[in-house]
């Protein structure tokens, strides 16, 4: 379990200018003939040996140079090490033997259901043949596919160059790819397919076929992706000045993956939930995601595949500046300021903790274990918030010449954050060298702000006071550059106020401070009235802000702040405050939070200029894991006590309004995913959780809507709020929508989730459903929506007092760690807060995490969580 450090970076000894590979696939096992046209890296003096990776996947059976059988490369862990070479110029050939029916890790060449395919990012290439399997070795690739007749479709990168019919009823499909690529990029698909086609033509004229691949059953749920991926494809034209570069552009919807989904070079693979959909077994939530991954792929074809990254450290180079652009495409198409509430509820949910634990790192980490294992919020999410920020302080304007710049200069390169920096630096003239600690320091910043106010004056001054926590192997922190978007609000007027400074650090424009001493004044001029300050609006930086706001100050920014997002942040403030008071059983506070909350959600419920979906979302609570990283130590129970008390409290108290919205919000149309009906179902489903929290009979509610509903928005959101009640009537539902949609993979994997996440559910329950047909440790979906949801989503099941559910998160990681290394990994993040709870709950984590640790043979993955964990 050794750790890869940035630092030891040094370039690839060698370069492959063409890779031609013949892959022959075969009932039970596969060959990999390669030839790699190699040449020592003209830019170092020195070469050595030439090593090049293989996976434990794959049996090498031959491999030569330049046609001189190697009779005993040494291979030592994932290296095949031949001796150096000086020619100019050399071909390596080689054979290996691979299974994909065993590859169950699904990285490198694995089977899913009736077809193959393949997963190289970040470093399964070398599970499919031997290679320098590093992203700065670009090569144009040739790929040659053969395979059983029955097999009609075979894909790989780039254009079809070749096709025909082989002995054996077997036949043959060729492709090239013009395109220098990394070995990461490449994808080769086998499977008996059907396919919907669609063509788009480019900004200059240019006519692209897409081609959206799924079985044969999924046909009927390929229109919306291809829709979405045209909207994105126009949308990088207009924004980014992005065109696409090949004639085809294709999509497979696979059953079995990893992630999300993979933006190999004109032949991207999508887990099937993140591709799949239509209008019957989709949900808002649903569509809203799959345009956001279908649009995030494509716009990897430049910010990743055109300009690639130099070594892995440099992740966010292409997810952190994807992931803006992914979210900015969002909020163009729908709505901006409820895709802001939604990314930062996510942050600060969860990238905040992961920042806080001990796995944080800095958005380019500076060394890993397991690569697979930086696949993380912070990379991308946080990742996204750094490039947003360059964004704000820029302007659009000269961020687009920034991103313009970094294409033209980096087209077909692989380079690093720096190079994206120093071309924002560039265009704008702004000196980044500060910017770019964010880069360098993990850890979730504070901006603590306090004011005074001088009436004969009229001057409000802003006093900030900037730090970082420490985080593993970084104790101190220098200050960052944190731009601090900000308004006033009159506290007697309730109106926005203006304000002049003289302050060279305020963008008067754009009313952003840039905040880069570990202290700082702003003095704001021309305040005639006593004012409360709205700041951090849009959340301009991913920091928590904290200023001593009154609850009364809280309530005000939540009825009248001019900023839409920070009325939903205000009333998040509030909620968190009265959540931790209460936990905390501080009673005279708590009682008064509690009488200021009830009072701003009533304001809010007869609001009624409020866009529906800003009010869901100002109605509710923040998440148990975001309370529970305010305070500590943490009892995982009493927290889920307090919180359901607080929502049943609240509905109770507001039962008439909350009805009142329940009617003003029934369907009175057909279903269609767009955002003014999803705004409106959203809140017609808070009210329906008031109505089933406040009332006994309130269940009837949902299993009305359950009965009438058109639509998978509502009615998985009633049966999983009539879920709370689990009576036979919801035990007959579940079984009626089971038989229903039982033979639509997506639909199951959401039903599981709703099973799993029942309240009273537990770890027996859980033992119970894994039994159920439905239910395979060898698809990672069906893991994620069960055990996934069982320990991440339903606190009482998972905290049950006798340790059970801890026990059982420990056996299901040991289980799945032999099988599918990364699954196992990805489930050891609720153990790794474990430091945060009361000493029981620590004692018996920790018991759990010592029994992961102790077998020989565990995957790196789970080592380096499990053991910084305990570190
Ligand atoms: N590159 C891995 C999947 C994604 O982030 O697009
Ligand atoms: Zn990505």
């Amino acid at each position: 379990h050794q750790p890869i450090r940035l630092q030891d970076y040094a370039p690839p000894a060698y370069l492959v200018d063409e890779t031609h590979l013949c892959v022959q696939i075969f009932d039970d096992h596969a060959l990999v003939e390669a030839r790699l046209v190699m040449r020592p890296n003209p830019a170092l003096d020195k070469h050595g040996a030439l090593i090049l990776n293989a996976g434990d996947e794959v049996t090498l059976e031959h491999i030569e140079v330049d046609g001189a059988a190697v009779a005993d490369p040494v291979r030592e862990g994932e290296s095949l090490i031949l001796p150096a070479i000086s020619a100019s110029h050399f071909e390596v050939r080689s054979r290996v033997r691979l299974l994909p029916d065993q590859n169950t890790r699904l990285e490198g060449l694995y089977r899913s259901g009736g077809m193959y395919c393949t997963q190289c990012e970040a470093e399964g290439f070398r599970q499919i043949t031997p290679y320098p399997d590093r992203p700065d070795v670009l090569s144009v690739f040739t790929t040659r596919v053969e395979a059983p007749s029955e097999y009609d479709c075979l894909l790989s990168n780039g254009n079809p160059v070749g096709m025909g019919p082989l002995e054996n009823n077997r036949h043959f499909a060729e492709w090239h790819d013009p395109f220098p690529k990394p070995s990461y990029l490449f994808a080769l698909v086998a499977g008996v397919l059907d396919c919907t086609e669609d063509s788009f033509t480019t900004a200059s004229g240019k006519s692209v076929d897409l081609k959206l691949y799924t079985e044969p059953h999924n046909r009927h749920k390929t229109r919306f992706a291809l829709e979405a991926l045209k909207r994105a494809m126009r949308w990088d034209e207009q924004v980014y000045g992005r065109e696409y570069d090949l004639d085809l552009f294709m999509i497979v919807a696979v059953d079995h993956f990893n992630m999300g989904a993979m933006e190999n070079k004109g032949l991207n693979i999508f887990n099937s939930a993140c591709v799949l959909a239509d209008e019957s077994s989709t949900t808002d939530g649903g569509f809203e995601l799959i345009e956001a991954i279908v649009a995030h792929e494509y716009f990897h074809n430049w910010s990743g595949n055109r300009v690639t990254c130099r070594d892995w450290f440099q992740l966010s180079l292409k997810e952190g500046f994807t992931v803006f652009r992914d979210s900015e495409f969002t909020a163009d198409m729908h709505a901006r300021a409820v895709k802001r509430m939604d990314d930062v509820t996510l942050l600060r949910t969860q990238q905040f903790a992961e920042d806080a634990g001990p796995m944080a790192h800095p958005i380019r980490p500076d060394s890993y274990i397991e690569i697979n294992n930086f696949y993380t919020l912070t990379v991308y999410e946080k990742g996204a918030e750094v490039v947003r920020m360059l964004h704000t302080l820029l302007g659009a304007e000269a961020f687009r010449r920034g991103s313009d710049l970094y294409f033209e200069r980096f087209d077909g390169q692989a380079v690093t954050v720096e190079d994206f920096v120093a071309c924002m630096a560039e265009v704008s003239g702004i000196d980044l060298t500060q910017f770019r600690r964010w880069y360098e320091q993990a850890g979730t910043p504070r901006v603590d702000v306090t004011s005074e106010y001088d009436v004969a004056a009229q001057t409000l001054t802003l006093h900030f006071a900037q730090s970082c926590p420490a985080t593993p192997g970084q104790p101190d922190k220098a200050p960052f550059h944190i731009p601090v978007k900000l308004g006033l609000l009159g506290r007697q007027s309730r109106l926005p106020l203006s304000f002049t400074t003289e302050h060279s650090g305020f963008d008067a424009a754009n009313q952003v401070f840039s905040l880069r001493a570990e202290e700082d004044s702003l003095v704001l001029s021309d305040v005639t009235e006593p004012a409360v300050p709205s700041l951090l609006r849009d959340f301009s930086a991913p920091v928590v802000c904290d200023y001593p706001y009154s609850g009364e100050d809280l309530k005000l920014l939540v009825i009248a702040d001019d900023n839409s997002f920070n009325r939903w942040s205000a009333m998040q403030t509030l909620a968190t405050r009265t959540l931790v008071a209460l936990v905390q059983q501080a009673a005279g506070e708590a009682d008064e939070l509690r009488q200021t909350l009830l009072s701003a959600t009533s304001a809010v419920l007869a609001d009624g200029l409020l866009d529906p979906a800003v009010k869901a979302r100002i109605l509710q609570l923040p998440a148990q894991a975001y309370i529970a990283e305010q305070y500590s130590p943490v009892d995982p129970l009493q927290l889920d006590q307090v919180h359901t008390e607080l929502r049943t409290w609240l509905a109770c108290e507001l039962a008439a309004e909350w009805q009142q919205v329940l009617s003003a919000t029934r369907a009175d149309e057909p279903y269609r995913f767009e955002h003014r009906q999803a705004g409106r179902r959203a809140l017609h489903l808070c009210a329906l959780a008031a109505t089933v929290l406040a009332d006994d009979s309130g269940w009837q509610a949902a299993r009305e809507l359950f009965e009438r509903a058109d639509n998978m928005t509502e009615q998985q959101g009633a049966l999983r709020l009539w879920s709370q009640v689990a009576n036979t009537e919801w035990d007959t539902a579940m079984e009626q929508f089971w038989q229903r949609w039982k033979s639509d993979a997506q639909v199951v994997e959401q039903w599981l989730g709703i099973c799993a996440q029942r309240p009273g559910m537990t770890v027996a329950g859980v033992n119970q459903l894994m039994q159920h047909e439905a239910f395979s440790w060898d698809n990672p979906n069906r893991v994620r929506s069960v055990i996934g949801a069982f320990v991440m989503r339903n606190p009482r099941g998972f905290h049950a007092a006798d340790g059970s559910g801890y026990r059982f998160l420990a056996d299901a990681i040991l289980k799945l760690d032999g099988m599918n290394p990364q699954i196992a990994a990805r489930l050891c993040t609720p153990f790794t807060q474990w430091r945060r709870y009361v000493p029981a709950v620590q004692a018996a984590m920790q018991a759990e995490l010592e029994r992961i640790l102790a077998p020989d043979g565990l995957s790196d993955g789970v080592y380096e969580i499990v053991s910084k964990t305990l570190q």
